[in-house]
């Protein structure tokens, strides 16, 4: 029943269903002076590819406008993404970034739908693949059902073939052939009285408004001795940090020093903030753990009192009380719960309203002692063009 995702090389539901390991590798072989050279045909005549270029002010405004009005929503339709322009730099021109990779479908003049990709380093067990990122699909609302969704994955899909690349990892809400990998979102309010009055957080039957506010408060000081803001002399021990600590995981990007700065370190000043870096250093002058987190609002949708909420969202983090061999999982689940209650703490301070987090990395070991609770929504991990077996989140490597 998935039209087009049956013709794809994506592994299809049903198949190779058996207990025993699969070899892994690409579903379908290329090569680069077959893929063609002019863009996939659009149906109607009103219909052009243009290619966005995000350095130019106005189109950057385009994109951020038709995501701010189109981009993804919750099941009930209360909340969607609001992708600020800051976002947009530092997720769509990373390291390595290509304009053409940054395609949209005009009709007249109006940006109307979107794709882009960015060049990715992923590590899938043992086989690193020199792959891309796919992102941002939207298409206006009302032009929806019309299968411009396909059209525009075979676009991105040829665009990124050009260059040599064959595989592509991308994430999404709905379910379709087949999930790598299944995540859940988690939630801890910060501003438990403005996420109940959006309609965000219940009061659960047996408490009271005063006692979820109470719950849910934060100290107003960081206790991690030697926590400090990331700053451009600590990126060289925060890279080879992380690099170790995502060895930990099956399915884990291979950052370069490069994409390590370009993703953690807000150089002060330059523009609307969207990452948060801290970094632990030890007597000695060791990097020794840091976390990160991003900030993405969401507009409310029939807002009144409130227009949007400030979220941030976990992103890396690493310490070497995950690293020491053989594994000492109580002191890392003590370690990894001091640091997180610190990053409440500092987002709380910068005025977010959730801190989110996914069943991912080592989450599991802090999740429920934060006080996060989980969300409605799932986050489905996909490869294209490539076979693997399952994923499994939370702290078992195998
Ligand atoms: C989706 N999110 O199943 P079948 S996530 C992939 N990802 O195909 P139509 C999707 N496919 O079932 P509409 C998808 N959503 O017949 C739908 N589809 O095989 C499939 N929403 O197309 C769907 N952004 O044009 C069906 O649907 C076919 O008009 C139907 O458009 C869909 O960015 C969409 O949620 C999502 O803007 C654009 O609803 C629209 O409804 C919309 O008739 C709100 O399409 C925003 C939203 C998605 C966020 C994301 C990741 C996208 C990954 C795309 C796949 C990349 C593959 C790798 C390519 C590179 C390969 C290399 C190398
Ligand atoms: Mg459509």
């Amino acid at each position: 029943s998935y039209k087009f995702w049956a013709t794809q090389p994506v592994p299809q539901f049903g198949e190779e269903e058996k207990p025993t390991l699969i070899e892994e590798g690409p579903l379908r072989v290329q090569d680069v002076k077959d893929i063609p050279t002019e863009p996939i045909p659009l149906a109607l005549d009103q219909f052009r590819w243009v290619t966005m270029d995000l350095t130019n002010e106005s189109e950057m405004q385009e994109v951020e406008k038709l995501l701010c009005g189109h981009y993804v929503e919750d099941d009930e339709a209360m909340f969607r993404f609001k992708y600020s322009q800051s976002f947009l730099r530092w997720s769509l021109m990373t390291p390595g970034w290509r304009k053409e990779w940054h395609v949209g479908i005009r009709v007249g003049e109006t940006l109307c739908a979107f794709i882009s990709a960015i060049p990715v380093e992923i590590r899938v067990r043992g086989n690193t693949l020199h792959g891309s990122e796919v992102n941002f699909l939207c298409v206006h609302k009302k032009l929806r059902g019309k299968r411009l969704a396909p059209v525009l994955i075979k676009e991105i899909t040829r665009r990124i073939n050009l260059e040599g690349i064959w595989q592509a990892i991308y994430t999404g809400g709905i379910v379709l052939p087949k999930p790598l990998s299944t995540c859940r979102y988690f939630h801890r309010a910060l501003n438990w009285q403005k996420l109940y009055e959006v309609g965000f957080s219940p009061c659960p039957p047996n408490s009271k408004p005063s006692f979820q506010v109470r719950k849910y408060s934060v100290p107003t000081e960081t206790s991690t001795r030697g926590l400090r803001e990331l700053e451009a002399k600590d990126l060289d021990a925060v890279h080879a940090l992380l690099v170790r600590y995502l060895k930990r995981f099956d399915l884990a990007p291979v950052f370069s020093r490069e994409e390590t700065e370009h993703y953690l370190l807000y150089k002060k000043g330059t523009e609307e903030q969207v990452i948060w870096t801290y970094v632990v250093e030890d007597n000695s002058g060791k990097i020794t753990d840091f976390f990160s987190f991003s900030l993405l609002e969401s507009s409310i949708i029939r807002s009144t009192k409130h227009k949007s909420i400030r979220a941030a969202y976990l992103f890396y983090y690493a310490t070497e009380t995950g690293l020491v061999t053989p594994l000492d999982r109580p002191a890392l689940k003590t370690r990894l719960n001091a640091l997180m209650a610190d990053a409440l703490i500092l987002a709380k301070r910068y005025d977010f309203d959730v801190f989110n987090a996914l069943s991912l990395m080592d989450n599991s070991l802090f999740l429920e002692q934060q006080k996060f609770g989980p969300g409605d929504g799932q986050l489905h991990y996909y490869l294209f063009n490539y076979k693997a077996n399952p994923v499994h989140g939370g702290v078992d490597k195998k």
